[in-house]
């Protein structure tokens, strides 16, 4: 974390203390950081007596349905009327895991004129100012170490447990991708070391996380390496891209196409991966990249999305596959210098 005395977690504390209603939000399509922090946040406030609600846009994975509470989750796609009730009668929301409330997708339409006080608890760059507090820190690992943090500082951390250990740790493991990215932080350590000392089984939340596909899933990865890496050595980029039709004859599911954007970046060379996915209306686009290649600012002058550093996302709705894939081709020169620089 950065120097602990820019954030008010004074006003942190204050604010979580006075409520009686709080309800944690996350972003569209929630991955394991989104959903660690939110419930490992919620089995604090719990334990601190509070009435808390997790509330996620749409369904996630299967591999983090474990999580301790999961069950308690309200999604919204599914679930419109009582989400929006509780969303409405909180009188505290905490956002993790995401910097402007449109990162949100469906559930905008909600959070746009809802008038209860917010937190921000996020590690995204460029936070939206409509928060109350803002805990926005880029130098973390991930929403989970941030919550943490906030917990330590608010003088929470005896109202950690086991189930709370649990949940954070998971969003570590997930945003660091099992201790692979984004921990250069010694502080990262510690507080995965803090965390494991509630007495959580490291390897089985590995297993659960990380070695818990289908078959399809597999094979889908196997088909989309074989078939579909593109590299292009010059620019020190490779590209890799599925269509619906593809993806509907591996039988996909969503959350199986988690991780295989980073494969690209272990060939030699490659700096810069993306990945095309077809969806109904647009194409989903991931970017990962090595130092100082800005993906998320390419993203978002070339396309629409955004994210960290080395890792973004993003949508294309008005190009289809082939014209998407062009003009990312068409694109690279002029980044080649920052694209070349990072041997
Ligand atoms: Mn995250």
């Amino acid at each position: 974390m950065q120097n602990e005395s820019l954030f008010n977690f004074k006003k942190v504390k204050e604010l979580i203390t006075e409520a009686e209603n709080i309800c944690l939000i996350t972003h569209f399509n929630p991955d394991g950081d989104a959903i660690g922090s939110s419930l490992g946040l919620y089995h604090i406030l719990v334990d601190l007596g509070k009435k808390v609600n997790v509330v996620v846009p749409n369904e996630y994975p299967d591999y983090l349905q474990w999580l301790p509470s999961n069950t308690y989750v309200l999604r919204y796609s599914l679930q419109k009327d009582i989400t929006k009730e509780k969303i409405n009668s909180s009188d505290l929301i905490i956002c993790l895991d995401f910097n402007e409330l449109k990162r949100t997708g469906i559930l905008f339409e909600v959070l746009e004129t809802n008038k209860s006080k917010k937190i921000l608890i996020d590690h995204h760059p460029y936070p939206q100012d409509i928060f109350e507090v803002q805990i926005s820190d880029t130098s973390v690992s991930s929403t989970a170490e941030l919550v943490y943090e906030t917990v330590l500082n608010c003088g929470f951390e005896k109202n950690i447990n086991l189930n709370a250990a649990t949940c954070l740790f998971a969003g570590l493991l997930t945003d660091t991708v099992a201790f692979n990215v984004n921990c250069s932080n010694p502080r990262t350590f510690e507080i995965a070391a803090k965390l494991m000392s509630f007495g959580l089984n490291k390897e089985d939340i590995h297993r659960r996380l990380f070695d818990n596909f289908s078959a399809n899933r597999m094979k889908l990865l196997g088909y989309v390496l074989s078939e579909k890496l593109t590299i292009l050595p010059e620019y020190c980029t490779a590209y890799m891209w599925l269509t619906a039709e593809e993806l509907e004859k591996f039988n996909f599911k969503m959350g199986d196409s988690e991780g295989f954007v980073n494969y690209s970046l272990s060939i030699k060379g490659i700096h810069f991966a993306a990945l095309f996915m077809e969806r109904e209306d647009h194409i989903k686009i991931s970017f990962r990249s090595r130092g100082n290649i800005p993906t998320n600012k390419i993203i978002s002058t070339h396309f629409s999305g955004g994210g960290h550093k080395n890792a973004s996302g993003g949508e294309e709705f008005k190009l289809n596959m082939e014209e998407t894939i062009k003009k990312f081709v068409s694109i690279l020169p002029e980044y080649s210098d920052v694209l070349k620089s990072c041997n």
